[in-house]
């Protein structure tokens, strides 16, 4: 009962009454009872009641799909179905996923394990799923037109194959992929090592989330799906900063984070106030004479990554993608940087005739966290998040690592802020000021320039540019 219990409780209340459902049914259905989930909260770990022993992942604002076990056989049933995921509070994309949510929910098997997964079509068009990364038969890769005929609309295929290598995977379609991957189809997939391994190490906190990307234009809920690089949503798990959970630690644990990237460009990923090592990437653990201290490690398409730290430093760690765009939320960035020019005057004679002119950006961005700005509904500022001393200013791929002393064992709850102790936060200096030693020298070149020297002069004009490749 007890183990049930935690079942019930890694599915969320709703799921469980499903699940309870699929337990009675069990014996008489011949596909399992898909098990949905409608909350974007993360779930706690799925202790598993049956089958191999492992110590599970935690899914960032995810959850991982419960199986029954048919004559030694681990059952899953996967459903490809429109959603509407919750990308932040208050802001609802219409996307396509799995079992009611985007990306679908983790699954997790363990070494050895023979796996049957049911896939069920639900959108209105074909699609196949493709077990990224793994060692199957050939018939079993999801690959539409090459490997198997694509699943059409209402239709269940049958996927069958043992977990042969430990490790972190993706699953999406092989099938329409451009839609159906800026659509939100695609999910995490860990199989956990049977024994002990010599190139896994036993950790106390397993973090997963998938790098993903979408273009909403503001006021709007559907992903423009013809966007090939240009995307204004940057998301871990369809979730966008503020949307997305921290990652609860308590002083000490060993902690591995497994990230992998299904947009369209690559993702330095930087953790503050710890060094990491990469212990392993889709094809594998790395070898230990392999592995070097970090604190960025960039993930490029179609890429996993497994990072390993002792998180031996307390407080509230950022930890976000550093590409700065990619942690900002939805913009209209064909904006002219009008950083130092003083236009208040011409916004005067501006504003009567466009009443709604605003000045905007001439002393950076950071006013904009603050401008009381219609936005259209269903969005969400593009930098935003109330930390306890302002605003981060930040949206996109950024969350918070947070490390306490106080936090139980295998207790995922936010801790809340950071209590720092007396003096131990950078503060305002207000006595007298040393002079600031400044770089006098103009520099030189290495080679003559072949042109007529020209009267120096300041440049003040403004170049009107396009926004293309950021
Ligand atoms: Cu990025």
């Amino acid at each position: 009962m007890t183990s049930r219990r935690r079942f019930f409780q890694g599915v969320g209340a709703a799921a469980a009454a499903a699940s309870l459902a699929q337990v009675s049914q069990v014996a008489l259905a011949a596909l399992p009872e898909p098990v949905l989930q409608d909350k974007p909260d993360t779930m706690p770990p799925l202790v598993p009641a049956t089958g191999r022993e492992y110590n599970p992942v935690v899914t960032l604002n995810g959850w991982t799909l419960p199986w029954r076990m048919n004559g030694g056989v681990k059952e899953f049933h996967l459903v490809a179905e429109p959603v509407v995921r919750e990308m932040a509070l208050g802001f609802k994309a219409h996307l396509w996923g799995y079992n009611g949510q985007s990306p679908g929910p983790t699954i997790e098997v363990v070494e050895g394990d023979r796996v049957r997964i049911f896939v069920t079509n639900k959108l209105p068009e074909h699609t196949s799923v493709h077990w990224h990364g793994q060692r199957i038969p050939n018939g079993m890769d999801g690959v539409s037109g090459l490997t198997q005929p694509a699943i059409g609309p209402g239709k269940t295929f049958v996927y069958e194959f043992v977990a042969r290598r430990p490790g972190t995977f993706m699953y999406h379609p092989h099938a329409d992929e451009m839609t159906q991957m800026a659509m939100g189809m695609m999910g995490l997939w860990v199989t956990h090592p049977r024994a002990k391994h010599a190139l896994i190490d036993e950790v106390q906190r397993d973090f997963c989330f998938l790098l993903n990307a979408y273009d909403i234009d503001p006021g709007s809920a559907t992903p423009k799906i013809m966007t090939m690089l240009d995307f204004n949503l940057w998301s871990w798990n369809s979730r966008i900063f503020p949307g997305i959970d921290s990652l609860n630690v308590r002083l000490g644990d060993k902690v591995r984070i497994r990230i992998g990237n299904l947009t369209m460009t690559n993702h330095p990923i930087h953790l503050h106030g710890h060094e990491f090592t990469v212990t392993g990437t889709d094809g594998g653990p790395t070898p230990k004479s392999a592995r070097w201290p970090e604190v960025t490690t960039d993930i490029a398409v179609g890429q996993m990554r497994q990072i390993e730290f002792v998180a031996d430093e307390e407080g509230d760690w950022a930890f976000h993608c550093h590409k700065s765009h990619h942690t900002m939320n939805a913009m209209g960035h064909d904006v002219p940087t009008m950083i130092g020019v003083e236009h208040r005057g011409v916004a005067r004679q501006i504003t009567q005739l466009i009443p709604d002119y605003m000045v905007m950006s001439e002393r950076g961005m950071a006013d904009m966290t603050e401008m009381q700005m219609p936005l259209p509904d269903n969005t969400i500022p593009m930098m935003t998040g109330e930390g306890p001393f302002g605003s981060v200013e930040m949206g996109g791929m950024f969350s918070v690592l947070k490390v306490r002393r106080g936090q139980s064992p295998g207790d995922y709850r936010d801790p809340g802020w950071y209590q720092h102790a007396a003096g131990a936060v950078a503060f305002e200096w207000t006595g007298s000021l040393p002079d600031p030693a400044r770089f006098a020298a103009q520099g030189g070149q290495s080679m003559p320039i072949r042109q007529k020297a020209m009267r120096e002069t300041e440049v003040r004009v403004r170049k009107p540019t396009g926004h293309s490749g950021h």
